[in-house]
């Protein structure tokens, strides 16, 4: 079954199905859904991480970690699966880039090189990003980015700046 890692971050409260959820409960709760799917295997889950935002204005640290599953929808389809969680965690998209209660991003599918209006692989920013690397790092170090290099190598070129592993 095809592979694949998703990225996950929050830097919103938000309230869902009736409950207030901080950012590493929305966090939680997608890893739970995720895992819920009837088309979608949980193999790994990497550390929480609280991070700087990377973004306009002043926004609030983010929770990132990641996931690796294996899947029998296709890369199309399992986007399509994670914008729906997206929405059900009353994701709200008012600017690119902006505070958002949940982001689930694929990173890698399979070994996948694809560019299409509504999906890139692998994630056009994933490679240089310490908050998408770090949780990576906990899930396969060399694991290759497309065109892009082994996990281990591309955080060691990273700054770690603002990167703190939480307990969960
Ligand atoms: N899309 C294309 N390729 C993909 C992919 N591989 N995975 C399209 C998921 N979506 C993909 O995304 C916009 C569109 O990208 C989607 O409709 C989908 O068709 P979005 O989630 O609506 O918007 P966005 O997340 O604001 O844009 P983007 O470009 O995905 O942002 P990034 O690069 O994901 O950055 N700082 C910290 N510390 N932690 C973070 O997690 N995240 C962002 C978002 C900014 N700063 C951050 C963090
Ligand atoms: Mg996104």
């Amino acid at each position: 079954m095809p592979e694949a890692f998703i990225g996950l971050g929050s830097n919103l409260c938000g309230e869902s199905e009736g409950v207030y959820k901080d950012p590493k409960m929305q966090i939680q709760q997608a890893i739970k859904k995720i895992g819920g799917h009837s088309k979608i295997n949980i193999l790994a889950v990497s550390s929480l991480y609280q991070t700087g935002a990377i973004g306009p204005g002043d926004q609030p640290d983010y929770v990132n970690a990641a996931v690796k599953i294996e899947t029998s929808l296709g890369a199309q389809g399992l986007l399509e699966a994670l914008q729906l969680i997206e929405n059900q965690q009353g994701r709200i998209r008012v600017e690119r880039w902006g505070a958002r209660t949940l982001d689930l991003d694929i990173l890698v599918y399979d070994q996948l090189i694809e560019n299409t209006q509504h999906l890139t692989l692998p994630h056009p920013r994933a490679h240089e990003r310490a908050f998408v690397l770090a949780p990576l790092m906990d899930l396969k170090p060399d694991l290759v980015i497309p065109d892009r290099g082994k996990v281990i190598d591309l955080l060691a070129n990273c700054s770690m700046q603002g990167i703190v592993r939480l307990n969960n």
